[in-house]
């Protein structure tokens, strides 16, 4: 009796030793939490982040292709997949390391947006597709093989608005993935439960307009909650668990149960990128809350650089005085970080006015005192030019004004048409126009861009002071 106790005793003993020795690693029962990481579309580089805050990169793909990961093999794993928008292929691999496809087919149209999980909850996941043309999702069960194409989806239904952006997650938890919307300006996620069409069957608000939102477990409970990557702070906010800072401003982020990793790899160097007109993405996210934040862009924060970002980055290189490209050049993420105004007049008898320079091409609104907003401009060019009354030159007179007379909608006079005109003197006016180049160009007038007057509408008034110098 008490020998047997001993050996028991002894073994219990000797079980606790070895779970002393044996690591905490994922192989070990109990829930296994998803870990999260960041893929660099200018260089094709995976960094892969595991619980412990340990990155493992690797090389794997093609610059510009959409990376995602999934459990292709069925394993318990998941590994990157790539979709290339331009012609629908798809590139899965079925390990964490630096190599070429192990799978590759194509699936859908140019233009589709991909959605890899496990839509009929057998363990396996497979790449399906939102088409934004017809807000449709395409769900598609079984992966290509051979470089062939997949064929017709196993089932399709619509669901989400024009400019929302599909994730995809098990929320939940009923081991098959659902198909979530987030509403980029506002952090609406709208989610689908089933895969038929019909209204959201969930709700819910994360995250701040720009965040990139996308989903994983991290908490091990087996539902899935929604993550937001906050590119301007570098910073992940799961729903469920603690914030991690980790990145750089332009990566894409990704989750996944992605086992053992070796770990010791340098995390992303958080380094910086050029922008032009036509990019998208959350290094352009990033540069629209920067800019907002320094009074330069009034636009929604979409991701995408159009016409509101160039003339916002125009004004911000009028106002350091490099380039005016209105392209973003690497080295002007510190200059806005570090951005500090030229000296403006102090006026202390009115909070509320506008400051024209017209050397630097900007105007300053003041609103309580401060800078709220600034803008691009583009004045008189100081050419000769012919009127009704003979010959003028194009100076825009430099003085302190008071808002006369605003016009609210177009006014067309014989040099053209100047849109919500506010007239500080004469037929002089602060005005929206289809053209502000980078240099004056005016026959006198203050041109702004039009949905900067559209704006300007609503903070100006007659009698508002404008100061105009430089
Ligand atoms: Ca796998
Ligand atoms: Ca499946
Ligand atoms: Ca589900
Ligand atoms: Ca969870």
């Amino acid at each position: 009796m008490s020998s047997r106790s001993n050996a028991f005793a002894l073994l219990a003993t000797l079980a606790l030793a070895w779970s002393l020795l044996m690591p905490a690693t994922a192989t070990a029962a109990g829930p296994v939490a998803d870990g999260f990481g960041l893929v660099d579309p200018t260089t094709g580089i995976w960094y892969l982040r595991d619980a412990g805050g340990d990155t493992t990169s690797f090389f794997y793909g093609n610059p510009g292709d959409r990376p995602f990961m999934g459990d292709w093999d069925c394993d318990g794993i998941d590994t990157p997949g790539l979709y290339r928008q331009s012609d629908g292929y798809v590139y899965l691999r079925n390990s964490n390391t630096q190599g070429i496809a192990d799978i590759q087919f194509y699936f859908g149209n140019p233009g589709d947006v991909p959605l890899a999980g496990d839509f009929d909850g057998d363990g396996c996941d497979t790449v399906s597709l939102y088409r934004p043309s017809n807000q449709t999702v395409y769900v598609i069960d079984r992966l290509g093989s051979g470089d062939a194409g997949l064929g017709a989806a196993d089932r399709s239904f619509v669901f989400g608005d024009p400019g929302e952006v599909p994730f995809v997650g098990d929320f939940d938890g009923n081991g098959v993935d659902d198909v979530a919307f987030q509403e980029p300006a506002t952090g609406r996620v709208s989610v689908r439960l089933t895969q038929t069409t019909g209204p959201a069957e969930m709700t819910f608000w994360y995250g701040n307009p720009g965040d990139t939102l996308f989903a994983g477990d991290f908490d091990g409970d087996g539902a899935d909650a929604a993550i937001a990557f906050r590119s301007w702070e570098r910073t992940f906010y799961p729903q469920t668990g603690p914030d991690v800072t980790y990145g750089s401003l332009w990566m894409l982020p990704i989750a996944g149960r992605f086992g053992p990793l070796p770990g010791g790899d340098a995390a992303p160097s958080g380094g910086r990128t050029a922008l032009e007109v036509g990019d998208t993405g959350p290094a352009v996210a990033a540069l629209q809350h920067m800019l907002t934040e320094a009074g330069f862009f009034r636009g929604s924060i979409d991701a995408a650089y159009g016409p509101r970002v160039r003339d916002a980055v125009m004004a911000f290189h009028k106002v350091i005085g490099t380039t005016r490209s209105g392209s973003w050049e690497a080295s002007d993420w510190k200059a806005l970080t570090n951005l500090t105004l030229p000296s403006l007049p102090a006026r202390s008898g009115e909070p509320n006015r506008i400051e024209v320079d017209l050397t630097r091409q900007v105007l300053y609104l003041f609103q309580g005192g401060e800078v709220t907003a600034i803008m691009p401009v583009s004045s008189g060019n100081g050419e000769l030019f012919d009127t009704p009354s003979g010959l003028g030159r194009a100076v825009t007179p430099r003085g302190d004004y008071t808002f006369q007379r605003y016009i609210d909608g177009w006014r067309i006079s014989y040099l053209g048409g100047l849109y919500r005109p506010w007239y500080f003197v004469g037929g002089y006016a602060i005005h929206g126009s289809t053209s502000v180049p980078a240099y004056p160009a005016s026959h006198g007038c203050i041109r702004i861009p039009l949905w900067e007057a559209d704006w300007l509408a609503g903070q100006a008034y007659v009698g508002m002071p404008v100061h105009i110098w430089g």
